[in-house]
């Protein structure tokens, strides 16, 4: 029978308040999506850190289902002269990872952020505290002043993809991308993709865009992995099934308009890794993110599954960011107790689904 695999991401040793041995305990894991959460985007890794975190985890009985991420450096976001040199090493990090039997690479393409939050810990009714994102206020402050906000909030955890030495240079990151429009991304996008296939393919390696989040321009830079249109383009760009996606439910849904089910259907074969979370919907350009229990959000989580059972989805799935719950301390969204939960109910609606 397909069966996806159930795993969670974890930062490392040093980066993470969750320890492999609590991820073993969760039922129904298999396996972990980890990191070099130390590592620069554009450097290449270190073939020994990638053996001594595999051999981490397989000690506390999990396997090694994928990285997420390797970061891109933004000189191939922004497509500048520098790009072949930072795409290089891009490439040998995909041989090392391949080699040592790790097959799946999440990563974004956005210009200078990861993901972006106006507040890190807003309250819900029943004292848990959640991840938000509302345009209005994010539109009255500016680039830098959201990472200060972010940082100071964020439980003393840096924050993935927000690395103070590169957030350091907001402003020159904002320079880079000054005059690069959502085509021109597009086109770097796949010109690194082209480059590095030769690569993927030598060593089985399958490539994950995540979705952008939220999936809309922010603070005016380009945002292209934002809907069906745009992912099924850049899936026919580059047509080798080595170009995949990251299915992230909850970025998909910060636009409404975006139907989970049938992106998911569309995207049969190019799914390599799915991110299943639920969000509830404000209004436009408000959400906040919600426990993964269908009735808590928005979502309908049951059809998200349900879509990717019928495509036959046999690789990684996690959950997503949780609430802090219990009084845990963790980085925001990443801590373990309501991820567990998360899990959990993504096995039971799994279960329920196959067995019907
Ligand atoms: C995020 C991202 O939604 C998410 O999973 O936490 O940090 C995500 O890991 C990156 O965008 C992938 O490169
Ligand atoms: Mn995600």
């Amino acid at each position: 029978m397909v069966r996806m695999k159930m795993s969670f991401r974890w930062f490392g040793e040093g980066f993470d308040s969750v320890k492999l041995w609590q991820i073993r305990q969760i039922p129904g894991m298999v396996g972990i999506i980890g990191t070099l959460y130390d590592s620069k985007p554009g450097e290449e890794w270190d073939l020994e850190a990638i053996r001594n975190l595999k051999k981490q985890v397989n000690d506390a009985g999990l396997e090694l289902l994928g990285i997420e991420s390797v970061n891109i450096h933004d000189a191939i976001k922004a497509g500048t002269p520098e790009r072949d040199r930072y795409i290089r090493n891009y490439i040998q990090t995909i041989r090392k990872l391949g080699s040592e039997g790790i097959h799946m690479i999440c990563y974004n393409f956005m210009p200078v952020f990861d993901w972006t939050r106006s507040d890190l810990a807003k309250p819900r009714p029943d004292g848990s505290t959640v991840l938000a994102y509302d345009q209005h206020r994010i539109d009255q402050i500016d680039p830098q002043e959201m990472f200060t906000r972010l940082d100071g909030n964020s439980n003393g955890f840096v924050l993935p993809g927000w690395e103070p030495e590169r957030m350091a240079h907001v402003k020159e990151l904002f320079d880079l991308y000054r005059n690069v429009t959502e085509a021109q991304l597009f086109d770097n996008l796949v010109y690194f993709l082209n480059a590095i296939m030769p690569a993927c393919d030598e060593f089985d390696v399958n490539m994950a865009i995540h979705i952008d989040d939220p999936c809309w321009s922010v603070f005016g830079l380009p945002r292209i992995i934002t809907c069906k249109d745009q992912l099924l383009r850049l899936m026919e760009a580059v047509p080798n099934p080595h170009n995949g996606v990251t299915l992230c439910t909850g970025s998909l849904s910060s636009n409404p308009a975006n139907d989970i089910p049938d992106i998911i259907r569309s995207l049969k074969g190019r799914i390599h890794f799915a991110h299943v979370r639920n969000t509830r919907y404000t209004a436009p350009g408000v959400f906040e993110e919600a426990a993964h229990y269908a009735s808590d959000g928005s979502l309908d989580m049951y059809a998200i599954v349900k879509a990717l059972v019928d495509i036959g989805f046999d690789g990684p799935v996690r959950p997503d960011h949780g609430r802090a719950i219990w009084g845990e301390v963790a980085m925001p969204g990443y801590g373990l107790y309501d991820r567990a939960l998360g899990s959990q109910y993504i096995l039971g609606l799994y279960d329920a689904i196959t067995r019907q």
